[in-house]
């Protein structure tokens, strides 16, 4: 697809997306990342986003930090860094490797408080010579390809997501955590302790599409006990995280990637041994995920009105 655009300035903009997995992902080329883009071309990338729920933008070197939220700022209000980490920046999260806040194991980003972010935008400033890829998956097909009687399943089923979760549970198929690793995220992940429930299909605000919602901050399902909820977690985790279903890549630095929090899952591959890596994520605001009677989701434990506003149905 190659959408022509007119900038303000009436120079001609090209933007060229280019599809690179069969159900999720694309590359954009002439985007230069930043705040000054014309309306039409954020447009643009919104409805580009929406359709393959990851996008790509290469050779972004240029982009400072402040450049990352401003450009995050165009598709809504940003959030807080996060919750409960502080990484020394109040809009960016620096996710490093030597910190042990692992992301090795798939999850939607945040689904512990009630105003799942929107939007995550990652940007690649330390990359190692191998590994460190990211992968995401489609949770809106992975729902749309469940048979009938696994959708009556989880239609009506809803889950408390924490980040207090129950790692055994999230870490089971997932590579192992090491023991810094585990401190750090008692002693700061969960130095306040969130719980909300939210349907395990959500309707997306903007899509209408149906997606599955859940992620390593699963604690349990409504109702089901602890081997009951591990058992359906894994059931739908392996539709959601089927390799047909996802996109890798390889990180250059420079790299910037804007995802759709609300119909993707992620996954940092730990396999760069002790090599430096650094990728910086800024994060835009979301609504309260609702189910498919109607229903929102409701907070158990936390307040999160500090991390981010609750954004408006449609932006
Ligand atoms: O390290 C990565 O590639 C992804 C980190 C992550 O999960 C995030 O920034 O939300
Ligand atoms: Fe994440």
């Amino acid at each position: 697809m190659t959408i022509h655009l007119e900038r303000p300035t009436h120079q001609r903009a090209e933007l060229a997306v280019t599809r690179i997995g069969g159900r999720i992902g694309a590359v954009v080329e002439g985007v230069r990342v930043g705040g000054d883009l014309a309306p039409e071309t954020v447009a643009a990338v919104r409805a580009a986003l929406l359709e393959h729920k990851v996008l790509f933008f290469r050779d972004q070197h240029h982009v400072t930090d402040d450049d990352h939220i401003d450009f995050a700022d165009l598709f809504g209000e940003t959030t807080k860094a996060h919750p409960t980490v502080n990484t020394g920046s109040a809009k960016v999260l620096s996710v490093a490797a030597n910190r042990g806040m692992a992301a090795n194991s798939w999850h939607t980003d945040v689904t512990f408080v009630d105003r799942v972010p929107a939007m995550s935008t990652l940007r690649a400033v330390t990359i190692p010579a191998y590994g460190g890829n990211t992968v995401w998956a489609n949770t809106a097909v992975a729902y749309e390809q469940l048979p009938p009687s696994l959708k009556a399943l989880v239609d009506d089923l809803w889950a408390v997501h924490s980040n207090d979760y129950d790692y055994a549970m999230a870490t089971e198929n997932d590579a192992e955590k090491d023991d810094d690793n585990l401190q750090f995220k008692r002693d700061e992940f969960a130095s306040t302790v969130y719980e909300t429930q939210h349907p395990v299909v959500r309707v997306h605000p903007e899509t209408g599409e149906r997606t599955l919602l859940l992620g390593h901050f699963v604690k349990k399902f409504v109702g089901l006990n602890s081997s009951e909820s591990t058992a359906i977690y894994q059931l739908l985790q392996n539709r959601v995280t089927k390799l047909e279903n996802t996109v890798r890549w390889q990180w250059r630095e420079g790299d910037v990637a804007l995802w759709d929090n609300r119909a993707t899952q992620h996954y940092a591959v730990a396999d760069f041994g002790t090599q430096p890596r650094e990728v910086r994520r800024v994060t835009v605001a979301g609504d309260v995920p609702r189910s498919i009677g109607g229903r929102s989701s409701v907070v158990l434990q936390g307040d999160a009105t500090e991390f981010s506003t609750v954004a408006s149905l449609v932006s």
